[in-house]
């Protein structure tokens, strides 16, 4: 899909007049539950040998309306909604393993997907293990007989770093095994791993896809087979599903998901720059920096680099805590991808469950920050950067 027909796509997909009485916005279908105008007919939806509408919690026209949006964003067959990112991220990971079964892992998760994959090796016995991803034997010898999911986060949450996900989707390939990627941080207007040959995308839609910091909200994408089988068993059972509300707002703040992200890059580029000559910041992690270490992959994987800089003080936890609280305009928060500038300290923050080893190993230090960088002018977010800079 070409950005010219993806900008389309965003605004129209999925929007069907006649089914609205030609109102532009969608309808919000607030309602838990359907009307059936006979038994017969009730039944026959539970059997499937009819097509309509049945419960809210297996599907509803202003979430089945997003649900198409983002299958088309990521040109894929079949999109799923859900109650948060988590949500999804948790039904297709249980979707896809069982008691005894291996999930590879790129090195590095956001905090609370490495907490799903604890509970789920001490709980189910589904082991994992962490693996940088960038040397194709090391990553063929540590698929074993039971592998049965390869996840990635590309860029990774919060160091930035980069999987190849052509080559991953290759060597799975080989193996007859799924790859499933975490698009949150590029959205699909800079990267779609369907294209690249990956099985499952998710969102936490939470973050660029909504871009107004109101919704919690998570989808996932892939061939309709896979995603009719998850719709019926993990998403219909454990139940995690969007509200037609949150779908409604998803709708809205999707139409201007590509002029946002232009802007989130344009600023972003201009900041990383920035924060590199400055003499309190010891290293940018940031993949559109030229010195960057995977500069020529975010250039062939992702169309832009994406809004989100991470970036390290020279001192300690002490020097970052303090750097943050002198911070007029940027908020101190989680989350990221809204009209906001957020910045967060992940050691004690998205990462603080993850034991100092694996953080360690992961590159999260205690002087690390990440910035979502916002839509306000790039001028005013440095001025605040500056000063603060300045100060420590
Ligand atoms: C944060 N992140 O980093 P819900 N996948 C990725 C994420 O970054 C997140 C989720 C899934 C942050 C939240 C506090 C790559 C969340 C989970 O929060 O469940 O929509 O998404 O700041």
């Amino acid at each position: 899909m070409d950005n010219k027909r993806f900008e389309t796509e965003v605004i129209h997909k999925g929007y069907h007049a006649t089914q609205h009485q030609g109102s532009l916005a969608p309808p919000i279908f607030q309602t838990s539950t359907f009307v059936f105008d006979s038994a017969e007919t009730g039944a026959a939806r539970f059997a499937g040998e009819q097509e309509g509408y049945i419960y809210s919690r297996l599907s509803n026209p202003t979430v089945a309306m997003l649900e198409e949006r983002i299958a088309a964003m990521e040109n894929g067959e079949r999109g799923l909604a859900f109650g948060s990112g988590m949500a999804a991220v948790s039904a297709i990971l249980l979707g896809l393993t069982k008691t005894g079964d291996h999930v590879l892992c790129s090195e590095g998760v956001y905090g609370c997907t490495f907490g799903l994959l604890q509970l789920m090796e001490e709980k189910y016995h589904i082991t994992h293990n962490f693996h940088s991803m960038d040397d194709e034997d090391s990553i063929r010898s540590s698929i074993t007989d039971h592998t049965s999911v390869i996840y990635i986060e590309s860029p990774i949450n919060p160091t930035m770093k980069l999987v190849d996900l052509e080559m991953i989707a290759r060597i799975a390939k080989e193996f007859g095994i799924p790859v499933v990627v975490d698009n949150t941080f590029s959205s699909p207007y800079l990267q779609r791993p369907l294209d690249l040959g990956c099985d499952v995308v998710i969102h936490s839609a939470t973050k660029y896809l909504c871009g107004h910091g109101d919704v919690i909200g998570g989808l996932a994408v892939g061939k309709k087979e896979l995603m009719s089988h998850l719709a019926m068993t993990t998403q219909k059972d454990i139940g995690g599903v969007m509200s037609p509300f949150d779908a409604w707002l998803l709708l809205r703040g999707i139409k201007t998901l590509p002029v946002r992200m232009d802007r989130h890059c344009d600023n972003a580029k201009k900041l990383a720059n920035l924060l590199k000559e400055h003499p309190s910041v010891s290293k940018v992690l940031f993949p559109g920096d030229c010195d960057f270490p995977q500069y020529e992959l975010a250039n062939k994987q992702m169309s832009n680099s994406g809004g989100l800089i991470s970036f390290e003080l020279k001192g300690d936890k002490a020097t970052a805590q303090k750097f943050m609280n002198t911070l007029r305009l940027i908020k101190i928060a989680v989350s990221l991808g809204d009209a906001e500038t957020l910045i967060q300290h992940p050691s004690t923050m998205t990462h603080a469950v993850v034991p100092e080893e694996n953080r360690k190993q992961m590159g999260i230090s205690d002087q690390l920050l990440r910035l979502s960088v916002g839509l306000e002018a790039w001028e005013d977010i440095w001025a605040d950067l500056d000063q603060g800079l300045n100060q420590i």
